[in-house]
């Protein structure tokens, strides 16, 4: 049995549970229809495939459908409790919740990262294709441009965006690299602390409604 760890609770705070439902209606649900399906991720491929202009059959186009493949294995594995291709938005809190748990059980001393700084597998591959859709250039960060641009696909108002970059970037002083994009949406998805920068990279700025 690993270490119990008291610093943070298994149960999903009302504000973290805020946050996972955002994200799943905004990003994870993009047809829309209230469950996430094998449907979602091809309408995510696609888009990164379009916007980066990668046809059918060149060796990028292939890689992201084999990621989009894996991540959903594995998401459907961890999520979709009945087994019915479906994950309803209680499988997503439940899956969470679990993970939550887990990560506590699993805690070892000598792991380099604390329990609740640890990211699902398929979520690891996700968020960096998540970065990649941001950084249109492809220069190895996001600017606030690209974010404002790439957020306006989703429905944030440019003034929305604009703002969570200036936020989570200190006014433009950080790069957000991989690295950073990392450790920012670690926060959005495991941190229950209202401060943290990473609750805006969604671009939306208040949870409290
Ligand atoms: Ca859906
Ligand atoms: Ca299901
Ligand atoms: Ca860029």
């Amino acid at each position: 049995m690993g270490i119990v760890l008291g610093f943070f609770n298994p149960e999903l705070s009302e504000f973290q549970k805020k946050k996972l439902i955002h994200e799943f209606h905004l990003f994870f649900d993009l047809n829309k229809d209230g469950n996430l399906e094998w449907k979602d991720m091809e309408l995510a491929r696609q888009k990164i495939c379009d916007w980066s202009g990668w046809k059918l059959g060149c060796e990028k186009y292939t890689k992201t459908h084999e990621l989009f493949r894996t991540i959903w294995r594995r998401l459907q594995d961890e999520g979709d409790e009945n087994n019915d291709g479906k994950i309803t938005i209680g499988e997503w809190l439940k899956m969470w919740t679990s993970f939550n748990e887990q990560s506590i059980k699993d805690a070892k001393k000598t792991d380099p990262l604390p329990a609740d700084r640890k990211l699902p597998d398929w979520l690891e591959s996700y968020v960096e294709y998540k970065f990649n859709l941001y950084d249109r250039t492809g220069d190895g960060k996001i600017d606030a441009e690209e974010f404002e641009y790439v957020l306006a696909d989703f429905g944030i108002p440019a003034k929305d965006a604009r703002k969570a970059f200036l936020l989570f970037s200190g006014n433009n002083t950080r790069k957000v690299d991989l690295a950073y994009f990392r450790e920012l949406s670690t926060d959005y998805y495991r941190s229950d602390d209202p401060g943290a920068l990473g609750n805006f990279i969604t671009g939306k700025l208040d949870f409290a409604t």
